[in-house]
């Protein structure tokens, strides 16, 4: 089948996207629809003393006091020394960040919205501002929520004995390390629409999401309706990476008016209010000390990570997802024996933190790896033979590191191999020797890393999730015209998935891909799922797919076998129909009889119809694991510290590849992410907690020019416990790049006796780093 499993082929959502005619919820037109704006505040820790609405416009501005019935967003934990914090949708007493929702403005237009938000006067008084982690940690800091000890959401650790590896280390790395703050900014803001539906006595909810299924649950919860009250539905949606899996302030209001003002209400996202108040990540910083023996071996290592999440938790992943994930996988993808770490969620005047792609890896990865290659700075070796060194080696596999994560197949120094060898990394000593020659330094730099993915339920339960189940349901159908219908509670949105879910039904159904109509992210039409996250969707949704596509299949044989006079093993489905011999009846045969003909079937036929739902979770409770290596080189100008990237390889293993075009496009947007964090975005504050970086001119997104053609090797180490040995990848390519290219950067400024410890690696840093290694 060539549209089966492994088919190479374009996104089938990628006709209505380029030709204009998919619908986004700022696409949707409805009478009487109005718009909403958002009075924010100016302020990011103050008292709000009052509020005090314009004349004549008091029925179209909401408060919190007005709405009634609206409860505080409150991502709970089941971890025991969790605070919990109560984000009110809009504030209540007290805002804690600049852009923090305080009232509601709806109006015909946007336009008018906006005049009537601005002649809202918020009088407020401020309060101690907390920017960075170690001031809102400090001794008799400002606390951000009332009846906290301190500014911290969670702390966790991990305590392995380190008294061996400190004996017998003859090398000691040292290492603080720092990520910026950054923006997902994807293409399509966020945006949700909401009306009350009179006959189906349903609030219906358009909304940008990854996740319809659970923002249903929250906005029921919220609200306090019943789920039955609610439908979501996810319409095409540009981009999410973690952003749009979070229950926002704005869906809440947006459905509370829709409901109370009795028409459709709209807010659409701008992109100032997108680099403000929507999604703030990544904001890690690392004290690392590393234990390793004179060949680059390492013996342990000891740990402190601060995040800084932000004024609230976010629902349902709560603030303390980042710091949990990043504790746990410092180790990344090294056998290392002993391991101790402590994680500090901590609570400051920003926006609140949200996942995005990666989930606290992409810092990990990158003090990883800069701590590897340090090492072989001191031991005097190849970085890249110290990583292959360390690296949990083939044979060991299936192997379970040292903070618990099973590792189930995969072949980890092979693929630092691989990426040393399409990067030809032997022979680039001489390119380098022959640059230095014309005044140009380049530098060579490698990462390696492993990708969690198809988390189960017990993974997230350890972070303390409550809401987050590890399975997924599917329901597939033949209908009437012998076409298949796929339904699916995950959301596509862009990453393919209503491609590859139709790709897993075509390959049991024998049926070519324009024959299957997958219907994704309407929850008044799909069974429950919990979304499009934690690169889960090929695993879970595939197959949960592929399940009930089995069934279907099994299913249709026997309808066909009574066809054709014959049993079912007899017969063969393939090419749209089943076969017995050279004999065949076709799947609209098939499906006729089923639907519209049941008297040319017996009465005590073997099957309960046409339609089957089946959930489904792998075998294995605690993920699958991706791993990759990347390499880069790069040319540094010491002059004026640009980076150029010169190559760029990518050498992954996803187990069976379901897509390798829409794979190659993972790579590529996942890759152009990670170089957006290690060399351009950054979010940054000033004291006062203000937003400096509030536009797109402010806030750099690598563009076109500063992309290097990326070059894609694999391997395919399928898992023995999914579905057709799928591993999931959403995320990975985001991961590695700050590893590869900070290591590269710093091959180039180590002889200068200067290091890059932060990121984004801006010229501003490069320069600065050289300045003070010539100024000491
Ligand atoms: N795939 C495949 N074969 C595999 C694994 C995956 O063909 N063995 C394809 C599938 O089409 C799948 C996609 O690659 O949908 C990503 O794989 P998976 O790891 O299953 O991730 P999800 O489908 O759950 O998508 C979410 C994931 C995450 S968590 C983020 S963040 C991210 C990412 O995908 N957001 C994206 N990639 C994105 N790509 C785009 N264009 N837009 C986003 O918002
Ligand atoms: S950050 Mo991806 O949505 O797990």
């Amino acid at each position: 089948m060539t549209t089966g499993i492994g088919a190479r082929i374009p996104r089938k959502e990628d006709a209505r996207h380029l030709n204009g005619t998919a619908q986004f919820v700022g696409d949707i037109k409805m009478p009487h629809l109005w718009e909403a704006a958002y009075v924010r505040s100016p302020l990011a820790h103050a008292k709000i003393k009052s509020i005090t609405k314009p004349n004549g416009f008091e029925d179209q501005i909401f408060t919190i006091d007005d709405m009634v019935g609206l409860g505080p967003i409150v991502a709970q934990s089941t971890l025991a020394t969790y605070n919990q914090s109560d984000h009110w949708p809009l504030a209540k007493d007290k805002v804690r960040f600049v852009g923090e929702c305080i009232a509601m403005c709806v109006a015909p237009t946007r336009a008018e919205a906006e005049d009537i938000a601005e002649a809202v006067i918020v009088d407020l008084d401020p309060l101690d501002v907390h920017v960075r982690v170690e001031t809102a940690l400090a001794p008799g800091a400002e606390k951000l929520h009332a009846g906290w000890d301190n500014n911290l959401f969670l702390t966790t650790q991990f305590d392995n004995d380190l008294t061996e590896a400190r004996k017998n280390a003859t090398v000691i790395i040292e290492r603080e390390y720092s990520t910026a703050r950054q923006c997902m900014t994807p293409m399509e803001g966020k945006g949700a629409l909401a009306y009350w539906d009179g006959k189906a006595e349903q609030l219906v909810m358009y909304t940008s999401t990854q996740v319809p299924h659970l923002i249903r649950t929250g906005v029921a919860e919220c609200l306090g309706l019943d789920q039955g009250e609610v439908r979501v539905i996810a319409p095409d949606v540009g981009g999410g990476f973690g952003y749009k899996c979070v229950l926002q302030p704005e869906e809440l209001t947006v459905g509370w008016a829709a409901t109370h003002l009795g028409r459709p209400i709209r807010w659409t996202e701008d992109r100032r209010e997108h680099l403000t108040a929507g999604a703030n990540t990544r904001e890690h910083k690392y004290k690392i000390t590393a234990y390793a023996d004179d060949t680059g071996r390492l013996l342990g290592l000891d740990a402190d990570i601060w995040v800084d999440v932000g004024a609230y938790s976010v629902w349902p992943f709560t603030a303390c997802l980042e710091a949990a994930q990043a504790g746990g996988n410092l180790p990344g993808p090294y056998d290392l024996g002993a391991y101790a770490c402590r994680t500090y969620s901590v609570a400051t005047n920003k926006p609140g933190f949200t996942p995005y792609r990666g989930v606290a890896r992409p810092g990990v990865c990158f003090a990883m790896e800069l701590t590897i290659d340090a090492i072989a700075r001191a031991v005097g070796r190849d970085p890249l033979d110290v990583r292959r060194l360390n690296l949990v080696q083939g044979a060991k596999m299936p192997y379970t590191n040292v903070t618990g994560k099973f590792y189930d197949t995969g072949d980890y120094p092979e693929a630092a191999r691989q990426a040393a060898e399409m990067i030809d990394a032997k022979s680039f000593a001489k390119r380098k020797a022959a640059a230095a020659k014309e005044g140009r330094h380049l530098g060579i730099g490698f990462s390696s890393f492993t990708e969690q993915s198809a988390h189960g339920t017990k993974v997230f339960a350890s972070w303390g999730l409550a809401l987050v189940p590890g399975y997924e349901q599917a329901m597939v159908k033949l209908a009437p015209t012998g076409s298949v219908e796929v339904k699916s509670g995950n959301q596509t949105t862009g990453q393919g998935l209503e491609t590859t879910i139709a790709q897993v039904a075509s390959d049991w159904l024998s049926l070519d891909l324009s024959r299957i109509k997958v219907t994704m992210g309407d929850t008044g039409m799909t069974p429950y799922s919990t979304g499009a996250y934690a690169s889960r969707g090929m695993v879970m949704a595939g197959g949960a797919v592929s399940k009930a596509s089995e069934e279907l299949a099994r299913r249709i044989r026997i309808l066909g076998a009574h066809l054709l006079q014959c049993k079912p093993d007899e017969t063969e489905l393939k090419d749209g129909a089943v076969f017995k011999g050279a004999a065949s009846v076709s799947l609209k045969q098939i499906a006729q009889a089923w639907y519209l003909r049941p008297d040319l079937l017996p009465d005590d036929i073997e099957t309960t119809g046409m339609e089957v739902t089946e959930g489904y979770k792998p075998t294995i409770d605690t993920g699958v694991f991706t791993y990759a290596t990347h390499a880069a080189v790069v040319e540094v100008d010491i002059e004026t510290g640009k980076v150029d990237i010169l190559d760029y390889v990518i050498f992954e293993d996803c187990g069976t590849r379901v897509n390798p075009l829409i794979l190659d496009g993972q790579s590529y947007g996942g890759a152009a992410q990670g170089i957006g964090t290690a060399l351009f975005e950054e979010v940054i504050y000033d004291s006062a907690g203000q937003p400096l970086t509030s536009t797109l001119a402010d806030y750099i997104l690598p563009g076109p020019a500063e992309l290097p053609r990326f070059r894609l090797g694999h391997s395919e180490s399928p898992s023995p416990y999914t579905r057709h040995g799928i591993k999931g990848v959403g995320e990975g390519a985001a991961i590695a790049p700050s590893g590869a290219l900070v290591n590269a950067i710093n091959d180039v400024l180590a002889p200068l006796g200067a290091e890059i410890n932060s990121i984004p690696a801006t010229p501003h840093r490069i320069l600065t780093a050289i300045f003070d290694a010539r100024d000491a």
